[in-house]
């Protein structure tokens, strides 16, 4: 598990205090001070001095690099004895072959090792000002009572585990105690409806599925126990189902069941760091479980939503529990934008040190208010670009030298071990700055996605097949003048309008700045002259008032003002919400089947945050396409 890139500085900090170099003492001399704050283990790399040197010695000697990584920062059971042995154009991806290690014993035991009593876990219950910690030694405990408890029901090696729960301390520990025996996890988001629960877990085959009761979240109560009963009525390999008690509310058991038993909690202080994703996507694999645990930090698990009880929600827990790193989605910073400063402004935000963005393109104006309202102007704000398939983070701002510079909705910097490269449309990597393509990466790296479960040809087809040699990430990107990478969106969402291809994100971001846009979705759709239009989907700011002839005018002027004229939105439509993923994204494909009249390819809605917002885009664009505007 590689490090989130805010937490090298600290990692550091915390090595020395662990004495973890202490059989390192040239640290500091050989490598340079600089570059041993930003990774201890440099200190190996001869010659090596500063973010950027480092960076370079960490794609060219990629194999010494990953080996002093692996080889500090992890315990091993077995040590490896080839670095990798991968190759991109065939979907060979192998790392640290002979090598064994566990992944629980590395987030757990060797935590425990050095200090039993940090806190690991910051459980910030839906129900405010009733947070919860855990140490690393109950948490380890917790994990193996798990860990026991699955192995008495039969789970082997190589079984996967269904977790259908909401972000809490025992889906953690379930998800480690997966990995302590050797099974693999396949954590389903807990808002999933009954049919797509049961798609994933026929998928994986699991014998045993993990849940609770009930969930609370926003102060609703939903129903997981009797889901998780409708699912597994289409799921003949499950066995047993384990149920947690998150409330008092007894529900109907039956012989398959088996009653998880309650544990024991503790209070103790610690550093803090709040990922307000939810356990069932990567990023809260990554950066609530996996890469906090590992080195030893305390994390925070949020459960409730970001307006619940009020839209100072993530501020009054930030206050409560002292947050210093927080890393949130684009998406939720928009929706708070909306609601004003005084949210923000009412709690301490004394604590924050850096502020975080992922999932998607963060627009310049929820940049702005993240950095200036939020973090005060003095916490730097990180946009991470990474992928479910890329592991971590790739590309962010930080870490960088104390004095570089940070500019606004851009990810910026390749992290450490990571090359990416801009291919042209005949497939050839574009060299110089100033330029747009297709974002690759050129050499492999550990965290990244080895295959697809059952499907490798899938994998090869999508990832190594459309730039033969180069992980194909799917996005497009630009890279500025100084060198920096900035995002443009998903390709398949790039635009063709007479010839001028053009990203969404570019749009939507300029869209977004009109002072009534709350935030905004931009599509093509196919044009007889121009090749494909443009269509806007946008929602208003709270209590905004405004004529929807000035609204375009609005739009029309800064688009051509900001982009070009060919750039403005041929149809406008203004709706309540948009359609999103359960993480956040918006899902643009919905909105072109839409415009394409194409109501019967919509797919599985009900992995939508909100299915009742495709209604309203669909009676509202029926009553655009008779009128016209
Ligand atoms: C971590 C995560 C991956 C896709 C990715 C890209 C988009 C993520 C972004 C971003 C612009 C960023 N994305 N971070 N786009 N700027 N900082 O989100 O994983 O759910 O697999 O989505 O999200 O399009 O390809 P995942």
């Amino acid at each position: 598990m590689w490090l989130p890139s805010r937490f090298t500085l600290k990692f550091a900090v915390c090595a020395l205090r662990r004495g973890v170099l202490k059989s390192h003492p040239h640290v500091l001399r050989r490598g340079g001070c600089n570059t041993a704050a930003f990774m201890p283990e440099a200190a190996g790399f001869e010659g090596v001095s500063g973010r950027a040197a480092l960076q370079e010695f960490s794609v060219s000697n990629s194999e010494d690099f990953w080996a002093a990584v692996a080889r500090q920062r992890l315990s091993w059971v077995r040590p490896f004895h080839t670095v990798q042995d991968c190759d991109l154009s065939r979907g060979r991806i192998k790392w640290f072959q002979g090598g064994m290690l566990n992944v629980s014993v590395n987030c757990l035991d060797r935590q425990v090792h050095i200090c039993p009593e940090r806190v690991a876990l910051i459980w910030e219950r839906d129900e405010r000002g009733s947070e919860v910690r855990y140490t690393y030694r109950e948490l380890l405990e917790m994990t193996c009572r798990v860990g026991n408890l699955l192995k008495r029901y039969g789970v082997k090696r190589g079984d996967c585990v269904t977790i259908y729960m909401p972000t809490c301390p025992l889906a953690v520990a379930s998800m480690l105690a997966c990995a302590r025996i050797g099974a693999a996890h396949n954590v389903v988001f807990a808002g999933f409806s009954a049919e797509a629960l049961a798609e994933r877990i026929r998928d994986a085959q699991s014998s045993i599925v993990i849940t609770m009761n009930q969930g609370v979240r926003g102060g609703k109560v939903t129903e997981l126990k009797k889901t998780v009963d409708t699912a597994v009525q289409s799921c003949p390999t499950v066995r047993h189902v384990f149920v947690a008690m998150r409330t008092e509310k007894l529900v109907p058991m039956t012989d398959r069941d088996v009653l998880m038993d309650e544990y024991v909690f503790s209070y103790h202080d610690g550093d803090v760091f709040g990922c307000v994703a939810d356990i069932g996507w990567i990023t809260g694999h990554s950066y609530i479980v996996y890469g906090p645990l590992a080195n030893g930090a305390t994390t925070v698990l949020f459960e409730s939503t970001p307006v619940y009880p009020d839209p100072g929600r993530y501020w009054e827990t930030v206050e409560r529990l002292k947050i210093n790193q927080f890393y949130g989605a684009p998406t939720a910073i928009r929706l708070l934008l909306k609601y004003g400063d005084q949210w923000v402004n009412k709690y301490d935000r004394s604590s924050l040190k850096t502020l975080g963005s992922v999932g998607e393109p963060i627009n310049t104006e929820a940049w702005e208010w993240y950095h200036r309202v939020v973090g005060e102007g003095r916490c730097p704000v990180v946009d991470t670009w990474w992928q479910t398939e890329t592991g971590g983070i790739c590309i962010a701002p930080k870490p960088s030298e104390p004095d570089e510079e940070i500019v606004p909705g851009m990810a910026m910097r390749p992290f450490f071990g990571i090359k990416p490269v801009l291919m042209d449309t005949e497939g050839k990597v574009m060299t110089s700055n100033n330029t747009s393509g297709a974002l690759c990466i050129a050499q492999p790296w550990p965290g990244m996605a080895r295959t697809i479960h059952n499907n490798h040809q899938r994998f090869i087809e999508t990832y190594c097949q459309p730039y033969p040699g180069y992980f194909f990430t799917g996005d497009g990107a630009y890279r500025s003048p100084e060198g920096y990478y900035q995002i443009t969106g998903r390709l398949d969402d790039v635009i063709n309008v007479s010839g001028h291809r053009i990203g969404t994100a570019e749009i939507e971001d300029v869209v977004n700045q009109c002072s009534a846009v709350a935030e905004s979705a931009v599509i093509g759709y196919s044009h007889d002259i121009k090749g494909q239009g443009i269509y806007a989907f946008v929602v208003l700011k709270k209590n905004m008032k405004i004529k929807e002839e000035d609204l375009y005018k609005q739009l029309n002027s800064v688009v051509s003002e900001k982009i070009a004229k060919y750039a403005c939105p041929d149809f406008v439509l203004l709706v309540k919400r948009l359609p999103k993923t359960r993480s956040g994204k918006i899902m643009r494909r919905v909105l072109r089947k839409v415009v394409e009249s194409d109501l019967d390819s919509l797919g599985d809605l009900s992995t939508l945050d909100d299915p009742s917002a495709v209604q309203e885009i669909i009676e509202g664009h029926a009553k655009i396409s008779t009128k016209g505007q």
